[in-house]
């Protein structure tokens, strides 16, 4: 697609307003989370994937897996906004009965442009490097996108992958690490430290990009880079803010399971200052 900076930054205003309201209406938590990666998975969705949602399964297709699945409600809206399904699916669904748009992705057969059921933090990753493998068996140029939390790096599985796509050079492999340094109830850094994370990821075979995750002109570029020409998978690591774009709800992680009152998606609607 070829969307502007201008216009990729209103779609993530839209995105963030319609997860805050949808939590509000259904209870879903983690909007810390979701706000946090919105500006990837808008440049992801709208300018970078070679995807076709009426041809959602086609073989050749870029692939994104978000393995931090408690970010799923910021995947429903842009899977939504992309044409994947109706808006009023996810609107009108019954989030508490068991219904498809639960607290983390379901498997792929039960909604259009998912690739895989997370949740359990340190899964996304090996999962979209065995698809990487088989796609370069199968002599396919497709990319496979991986969401990552810091607080997920510290999975042993997500190392075991790391070593794994290095060794055999998954050049189309890209790992985007939303760095927000907030887990569920601490920091990151207080639970285990991560530094210093690029060497980590270039001792395990890795090409390394750092960027502002929330910045769009840095993240479209850096993902329009990618492969980056090394032969080594690339890992991007963002620097986020947890709850960005609403004043009250970054940086402070008690948004990672409150739910906003009516009074706070009015508060928050004005600051963002779009309609849905
Ligand atoms: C294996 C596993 N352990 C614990 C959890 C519970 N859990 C859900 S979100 C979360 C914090 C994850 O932090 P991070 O990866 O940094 O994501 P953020 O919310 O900051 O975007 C935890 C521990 C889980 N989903 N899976
Ligand atoms: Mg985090």
């Amino acid at each position: 697609m070829s969307n502007s900076i201008v216009e990729l930054e209103h779609i993530s205003r839209r995105i963030r307003t319609r997860i805050v309201e949808n939590s509000h209406n259904t209870g879903m938590p983690h909007l810390g989370s979701c706000l946090s990666c919105v500006d990837i998975l808008t440049a992801l969705y709208f300018e970078i994937m070679e995807i076709d949602p009426e041809h959602h399964r086609h073989g050749t297709r870029d692939r994104f897996v978000m393995s931090k699945g408690h970010g799923a409600p910021a995947l429903y809206q842009i899977l939504a906004m992309r044409g994947f399904f109706p808006y009023a699916d996810l609107v009108e669904s019954d989030h508490k009965g068991g219904g498809v748009f639960g607290e983390h992705p379901p498997t792929p057969d039960h909604l259009p442009g998912i690739e895989a059921a997370t949740g359990s933090l340190g899964h996304g990753l090996p999962i979209a490097t065995g698809m990487m493998l088989a796609c370069r068996l199968d002599a396919q140029k497709n990319k496979a996108f991986v969401l990552l939390g810091d607080g997920e790096c510290n999975e042993g599985s997500i190392w075991e992958a790391a070593m794994f796509a290095g060794a055999q050079k998954l050049e189309n492999l890209v790992v985007i690490i939303d760095y927000n340094k907030w887990q569920a109830t601490d920091r990151s850094h207080d639970i285990m430290a991560l530094d210093p994370l690029p060497e980590k990821w270039r001792a395990f075979g890795w090409s390394t990009y750092e960027i502002d995750g929330n910045d769009m002109t840095q993240v479209v570029d850096a993902l329009r880079n990618v492969p980056d020409k090394t032969g080594r998978p690339v890992a991007i690591i963002a620097h986020t803010v947890k709850g960005k774009g609403i004043s009250f709800m970054e940086d402070d992680n008690n948004w990672h399971y409150r739910i906003p009152t009516a009074e706070e998606v009015i508060a928050a609607k004005r600051e963002l200052k779009v309609e849905t």
